[in-house]
Order: C-alpha cells, then sequence, then structure tokens
C-alpha cells in the first residue's frame, strides 16, 4: 500500500483540467473557438457537443476548488479565446478578471496554480486565417502570454506554454480527428514547427520578464514492436519518433527526429533551422501526460507513416486505450537518459476514463483506484531508480468536455450530472485525496 511517505517530501499531488472541457464557453464574453467550429460540422464531435455550458466551472469554481483542498496543487489552464475573443486586439477584461478570481481561490484553498496557458482552445478568429499553420501564430500566442502574465504571473506557481503539441499538431492537421480536422502533411510540418516557435517565443517573453518555474507539456505512448522482424521494428521507430521525439527532441536537442524531418523539410519554411536555438530554450521543468501503450506494425500498404497498431490482453479504459502502467516507467526512465537529465518531471496528466454511474448517491470506482495506485507505483520506482519526478496530477478533477468524444467518456475523480450540475466525488478522489494528505487509506 501506497502511503505519501514513499514520496519525496516536496512531492505535489494534485488534479489537472482544462479551460474549454469545463468552464463554459459561453459566459463572460467569450469568443468562440476553433472547436465550435469544428463541431457545428457533421460526424465531427458526438453529438455536435460543445464546451457552452461544460461544468459551469465559470460560475462553480469555488465549490470545485474548496474541493480539492488537501491536495497540494491545481492545473489548470486560461482559454485564449476568453482573454482575445478575436485572438488578438479587444482583451476582454471579464476574462482576465475571472483567471484573477480563479488564482486567488486556488491559492486560498491552499492549492500552488500550474497555469497551463494553451490547451487547445484557439480563437476560431485566427483558425479562420490558418491557425497553428499561419506564419504570425506565434507572436499572437507570444501577445496572450504576456497579457495573461501581466494579471496573474504574480500568484501562479509554474507555468506551461502548451499542452501536448502532439494533439494540436497531428491529431488535428493529419489524423484529422481533432479541430481543425485537417488531413494534410504540409499543413502539418507548418503547424508542428509554428507550435514549437511558439513555445519558444512565450519562452523568451516569460524569461525576459522574470516569470519562474517555465515548462512545456508533451504527452507519451510506450510502444514495443509486434514482432521482432526488422520491418516491425522500423515501424515502431517511426511511430516513437512521431509519437515521442517529435517535440521532445526540438525542445531538449534542437533537432527533428529523422524519419519525421525525412517525410516534413519540403514542407517546412525556409530557414527553419534558424529557429531551433529559440525552440530548445532551456526549461526548468517538463510535463509527462502519459495514459497508455501500443503495439506497433509494419503497413506497408497504408500511406506514411505504414503502421498498425495491435490488440492486446491488456485490460483498457472506456476510451478503449490499454492500461500498462510499466510504460509510466519506461517513458520516466528514456526520458532521463536521453533528454531530460535532472530537469525536474511533473506527471501532469495521467487517468482513465470509465462508464461510472451514481448509485445510492456515491460513485464507487475501484478501477480507478487501482490505476492511479499502479501507476504511482511505477512513479515510486522511477524516482527510486534516480528520475527527478517532482509530482502527479491526476486527469481529470472534474468529469468534461472530452473533446471529439463530447461528454460520454467520464475521466474524472468527481462525477458531473451535466443536466442539474451536481458533483460527486468519487470513492478515487477521497483515495487520492488521502494519499497526498498523507492519511491512512484502503482502497
Ligand atoms: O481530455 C484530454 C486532455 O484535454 C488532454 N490530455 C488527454 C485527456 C484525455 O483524453
Amino acid at each position: 500500500m501506497l502511503t505519501r511517505a514513499d514520496f519525496p517530501d516536496d512531492f505535489v499531488f494534485g488534479a489537472a483540467t482544462s479551460a474549454y472541457q469545463i468552464e463554459g464557453h459561453s459566459f463572460g464574453g467569450a469568443g468562440p473557438t476553433l472547436w465550435d467550429s469544428f463541431a457545428a460540422k457533421p460526424d465531427k464531435v458526438v453529438n455536435g457537443e460543445t464546451g457552452a455550458i461544460a461544468c459551469d466551472h465559470y460560475h462553480r469554481f469555488p465549490q470545485d476548488l474548496a474541493l480539492l483542498q488537501g491536495f497540494d496543487a491545481y492545473r489548470f489552464s486560461t482559454s485564449w479565446a476568453r482573454v482575445l475573443p478575436e485572438g488578438k486586439g479587444q482583451i476582454n477584461q471579464q476574462g482576465l478578471d475571472f483567471y484573477d478570481r480563479l488564482v486567488d481561490t486556488t491559492l486560498a484553498n491552499g492549492l500552488s496554480p500550474f497555469l497551463t496557458l494553451y490547451h487547445w482552445d484557439m480563437p476560431a478568429a485566427l483558425d479562420d486565417l490558418g491557425g497553428w499553420t499561419h506564419p504570425d501564430v506565434a507572436h499572437w500566442f507570444g501577445d496572450f502570454c504576456d497579457i495573461v502574465l501581466d494579471r496573474i504571473g504574480d500568484r501562479v506557481a509554474s507555468v506551461a506554454t502548451i499542452n501536448e503539441p502532439w494533439c494540436v499538431t497531428y491529431l488535428s492537421y493529419f489524423l484529422g480527428y481533432h479541430a481543425p480536422g485537417l488531413q494534410d502533411i504540409s499543413a502539418t510540418a507548418q503547424s508542428v514547427h509554428n507550435v514549437l516557435k511558439a513555445h519558444g517565443e512565450a519562452m523568451l517573453r516569460l524569461r525576459s520578464r522574470g516569470q519562474k518555474n517555465l515548462g512545456i507539456v508533451l504527452n507519451f505512448e510506450a510502444v514495443t514492436p509486434a514482432s521482432q522482424s526488422e520491418a516491425d521494428h522500423k515501424a515502431t521507430q517511426r511511430y516513437d519518433a512521431i509519437m515521442n521525439r517529435l517535440f521532445a527532441q526540438p525542445v531538449f536537442s534542437g533537432t527533428y527526429p529523422q524519419p519525421v524531418l525525412a517525410e516534413f523539410e519540403p514542407h517546412l519554411p525556409a530557414n527553419w533551422q534558424d529557429d531551433m536555438t529559440m525552440i530548445s530554450a532551456e526549461l526548468d521543468w517538463l510535463g509527462v501526460n502519459y495514459y497508455t501503450s501500443k503495439t506497433v506494425a509494419d503497413e506497408p500498404a497504408l500511406p506514411w507513416p505504414h503502421l498498425g497498431f495491435l490488440g492486446s490482453d491488456r485490460p483498457k479504459t472506456q476510451m478503449g486505450w490499454e492500461i500498462h502502467p510499466e510504460g509510466l516507467f519506461d517513458i520516466l526512465h528514456w526520458l532521463e537518459q536521453e533528454f531530460t537529465g535532472k530537469t525536474p518531471l511533473f506527471i501532469t496528466e495521467n487517468g482513465m476514463a470509465l462508464a461510472d454511474e451514481i448509485e445510492n448517491q456515491a460513485v464507487h470506482d475501484p478501477a480507478r483506484i487501482s490505476f492511479i495506485q499502479t501507476h504511482l507505483q511505477q512513479v515510486q520506482k522511477a524516482i527510486h531508480f534516480g528520475v527527478n519526478v517532482k509530482g502527479y496530477f491526476y486527469w481529470s478533477l472534474l468529469d468534461n468536455f472530452e473533446w471529439a468524444f463530447g461528454y460520454e467518456k467520464r475521466f474524472g475523480l468527481v462525477h458531473v450530472d451535466f443536466e442539474t450540475q451536481k458533483r460527486t466525488p468519487k470513492s478515487s478522489f477521497d483515495f487520492l485525496r488521502d494519499l497526498g494528505s498523507d492519511q491512512i487509506k484502503s482502497p
């Protein structure tokens, strides 16, 4: 049984959310985002759902944050379109006022505010101009960062520039599952480079204003070849380059992984190499999001990257993602060896969706408790092996808008009834709060 004493004294336990997934984007003068445009197209989002109301956190944040007493930290994001409804130009003061109150309330509940500046909610007005493919987007993003930090930078404990650039780019511009839903290699290469430039520009601006504890949040998957064949090994290397190295390598080494560069280079902007120094500016920490693993096979008949994915016997979450806690150790160990050294790592997201239901006014979710426990054991093992892991944030505090899956997939520690907005903490919530606050618990 894990206890608080199994982790370093300064280890942080927290829960994470993002703006568009919980706030209720129709409130407070926010402008539309690219997810509003995407959901309006047929068959892009389950039931055409949006973040218009979501968890109504915009009005309910005091109660939501009070729930988190006993945790150490709260990870949240700021919505670009709430602060700048057109993406640039006119500021929505109500939006900044909201984040001001949010940070004060976070602190008042004894929680360190971990800010993520961008978690996928590009203003629709900028998406209409090309979004992450536009050559000026890094500059627009830098301006947004300055505006946010002018208001709340004095009180946040840490700042991440961008959440999961792989999803912002590859999932959205190449695979087309997320907004804006393109399947275009040229747009993908441009978006990858521009997201990295936006990160670099934000780092430059944040450093120059003396902002502390700067990082980025990347998502990783543990990958294994389907067989010993050379073809499957090479396919695994391609997938690893796309999934795990596409952002980690530029950010830590200032280069693109070769299997991706070979395809992307013709589409990158002229003189892209000149940006790599800014992109690889030193970080104070790296956020690691880990959910699942893949078994990879070569599929030469499919277009590049010629990949197939095999099923496994491992149990799966409501998302159909296989549960593989040992993969978290592998990722942490690999990151430390290859890129991060002693740079602090935070698990900024780890969690599972379940079809949770209320019974007798409670939600009993032993599978989620086991998920958290087995992943934390791997974190503890990584620390034991010398990896500098400093914290663990469960994804997510609340059931919320799960992007293209709408509201059906429930990741929360707290159940949300989307008709009544009633919150019901699940048994996993008690488990993690008690673990983090050093009380005796039984799963
Ligand atoms: O809900 C998302 C979150 O926005 C980013 N990381 C993965 C989560 C689960 O899919």
